[in-house]
């Protein structure tokens, strides 16, 4: 297996969090979104979407997708699990993870791709030629900053994002937390639980993979 990766991006950070939770080392191949190596051919004859993560496994195919890669190594290597171990669990942490994704990543990604010029011409992920639309800076931020409520009082009675026990919820919600910060929109002071939550799962060493 090989894994098609952007050191720098908020979704590739949340597959190698997820492997080094499960202690997986394979083969990494770094592509320069900011360059445009996404954009060219040699990796779009991969991943025709143009985005990565992207997993090549071992028969030649490619699997992208970052929740579908981790799937794949839940599969292959359940343990420890990261997305659940029984129906109620494991439906709570997709609705969390669901939640992250179109409230948090989604809307930051609009922040970056529709406010820094160097994406002007770039504003969806994978393509070339879609243009930034200025309003959805505003409405990014707004869908941001109320998923920050709702993490904070979720996190008020319960120690990790889905429930008692880590799981790919805090993955995800860590890297947007820290995806969030190239837009300069922090954590506010009052958010005690989001807080505490955010600095122990910071401190896990799959946090710096
Ligand atoms: N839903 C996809 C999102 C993939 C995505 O948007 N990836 C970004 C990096 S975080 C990308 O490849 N961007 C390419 C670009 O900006 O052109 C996933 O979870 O894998």
């Amino acid at each position: 297996m090989k894994l098609y990766d952007c050191t720098s991006a908020p979704n590739t950070r949340r597959v190698r969090m997820f492997m080094a939770e499960k202690g997986i080392v394979i083969p990494r191949v770094e592509i320069d979104i900011a360059q445009g190596e996404n954009l060219q051919s040699n990796f779009l004859s991969k991943n025709p979407r143009g985005v990565l993560p992207l997993l090549e496994l071992d028969d030649g195919s490619y699997l992208d997708e970052s929740v579908a890669i981790c799937r794949y190594f839940e599969e292959i290597q359940p343990e420890p699990a990261l997305m659940g171990h029984d129906a109620k669990s494991k439906a709570k942490i997709e609705s969390c993870q669901r939640h992250i994704e179109f409230d948090a990543l989604l809307p930051l990604a609009d922040v970056l791709r529709n406010s820094v010029p160097h994406f002007k011409e770039r504003a969806l992920a994978g393509t070339s030629g879609v243009i930034a639309i200025d309003a959805l800076v505003e409405r990014g931020i707004t869908s941001y900053h109320r998923f920050l409520e709702r993490l904070n009082k979720n996190l008020e009675d319960q120690p990790y994002v889905a429930g008692k026990t880590f799981s790919i919820a805090d993955i995800t919600a860590l890297c947007a937390l820290d995806f969030a910060k190239w837009a300069k929109l922090k954590t506010p002071e009052h958010h005690t639980h989001t807080l505490r939550w955010y600095a122990h799962v910071s401190a896990r060493s799959s946090a710096s993979a």
